[in-house]
């Protein structure tokens, strides 16, 4: 395998570059497997912190083709959360992670395995600099779908002004959009400017890229990508959940392999014995975290639905939750807290019939290529518009409507998941889902839509000279 893979042979060599978190991760992994098992090597670079710390699933990984490597965000010990600010954090990811940059790849130039391409993540725009400065293919990564990526393209070239003045908003190639669809960015001004830069930023040098993935696929934002191509060429590449769940081409990729919190997996033998579609998964991903009186009230609603119910709350000890509601949850043997599950097992266990979300975008893939109906409650970043098309477009899940004081209510957590596990609407919702999972299945398969993205992405990789 080695030699066949090896300087000599052709074998082309791409690092990947990830921002760190695990909603980028993931997908950004993913994709490496797919481009391994097409002859690819990829070398998957994580910051030192997570490589130290990150929980790593091996079974499998196909551990023949993915390697993994690191480079310095300037906090080895904790990470973005020992940084003092978000723009502290950020630039010092630029300033240290550019410069360790430059020397991993100076350090592959004289292996066997130099490095052609940098496959990195949209917002890390500065590794397209190093890139540039190495003559290297510059790959950008979008994890985001690209009716978010639309919106903030939009504003970034001044075709969208904010603060928003009028609405319905109308974007050629998505629907109508109310303020409350649309990214947080974009209708919470001032919240996070770091981030907002961050989000922004993504297209400053892109024209520069020699090709922009995105983890999305054609037929679920066809006139998107369509109205886009012009402007901005979106070549879709995902979903990335494992193939295992979907075409089935690489039988062994069943997982995501790094979990940054410690995967529960009690979870699932609580899950097996329970009836089918009788449990609710609650998740809002790893970043999310809500006041104690949001909290309260998830909590009630779930309890007030009678279901039995699965809530995955990371890092739980320093979350703070009404402690007094976790017990009685406990005790009333139908609800199970975790710290994190093996989602994708989850999802695809007979016993789950609604996901509770915040439509990260992975989270919302992974529900819709597993037919689970959602009940989303977006928080921020591109939730609100993930949210929208859940909703009404795809139209495989319900929105929870906030009241005036920004809360989600018990009642309302309620009646929307007794909606989607009691009523007529939650099988329309899964046979809606089900069509979708198809399309993806397609999307992946030999001649689909995403498969020869990736095949015509492997063939510029080969045809770039050494
Ligand atoms: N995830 C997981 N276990 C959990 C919760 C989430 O493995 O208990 C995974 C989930 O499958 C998804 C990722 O973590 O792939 C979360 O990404 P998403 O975009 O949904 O949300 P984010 O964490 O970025 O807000
Ligand atoms: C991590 C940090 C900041 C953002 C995101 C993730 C995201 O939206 O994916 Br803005």
């Amino acid at each position: 395998m080695d030699e066949k893979r090896s300087k000599e042979n052709g074998c082309r060599h791409v690092l990947m570059i990830p921002y760190p978190s695990q909603g980028h991760i993931n997908p950004m992994l993913q994709f490496a497997k797919l481009l391994s098992t097409k002859g690819v090597r990829a070398t998957m670079v994580t910051t030192i912190f997570i490589s130290k710390t990150m929980h790593l699933l091996s079974s499998s990984l196909l551990p023949n083709f993915i390697q993994f490597d690191t480079i310095s965000d300037g906090y080895d010990q904790g990470g973005f959360a020992q940084a003092s600010s978000i723009p502290t954090y950020l630039s010092s990811m630029k300033a240290t992670g550019s410069k360790n940059l430059r020397e991993l790849i100076q350090k592959y130039k004289i292996s066997d395995y130099p490095i052609d391409c940098l496959v990195y993540d949209s917002f890390l725009p500065w590794v397209l600099e190093v890139a540039k400065e190495f003559s290297l293919l510059g790959a950008a990564f979008f994890t985001q779908m690209c009716a978010v990526n639309c919106i903030f393209y939009y504003v970034h070239h001044g075709l969208l002004k904010l603060p928003i003045s009028s609405t319905p908003i109308s974007i050629p190639g998505l629907p109508l959009l109310d303020l409350k669809d649309t990214p947080s960015f974009v209708h919470e001004l001032g919240v996070y400017p770091a981030y907002y830069e961050l989000v922004m930023n993504q297209f400053s040098s892109l024209h520069e890229a020699d090709v922009i993935l995105v983890n999305s696929f054609y037929k679920l934002e066809d006139q998107v990508v369509d109205a886009m191509s012009k402007l901005c060429p979106f070549v879709t590449i995902g979903p990335t959940v494992p193939s295992f769940h979907l075409d089935k081409e690489v039988p062994g990729d069943r997982a995501n392999n790094v979990n940054l919190f410690q995967v529960d997996s009690s979870a699932i033998n609580w899950l097996n014995p329970k009836p089918s579609r009788s449990v609710i998964y609650v998740s809002f991903g790893s970043m999310v975290s809500f006041s104690t009186e949001q909290m309260r009230e998830i909590a009630l609603g779930l309890m007030g639905t009678g279901f039995n119910f699965l809530w995955v709350i990371p890092a739980l000890e320093a979350k703070n939750p009404p402690g007094e509601l976790l017990e009685e949850m406990g005790a009333s043997g139908r609800g199970l807290v975790v710290n994190w599950t093996p989602q994708l097992e989850v999802l695809s266990n007979q016993a789950v019939g609604c996901f509770l979300t915040h439509c990260g975008w992975n989270s919302t893939t992974e529900a819709l290529c597993f037919g689970v109906p959602m009940v989303a409650m977006p928080q921020w970043t591109d939730q609100p518009l993930n949210a929208k098309y859940v909703e009404d477009v795809w139209k495989v899940g319900i929105r929870v409507k906030v009241n005036e004081n920004g809360i989600v209510t018990r009642e309302e957590i309620e009646c929307c998941i007794r909606e989607v596990m009691e009523k007529e609407h939650g099988g329309e919702l899964r046979i809606n889902a089900k069509k979708w999972k198809e399309l993806a299945i397609e999307a992946l398969s030999q001649g689909g839509t995403s498969d020869n993205n990736i095949n015509e992405f492997v063939n510029m990789l080969k045809k770039c000279p050494y």
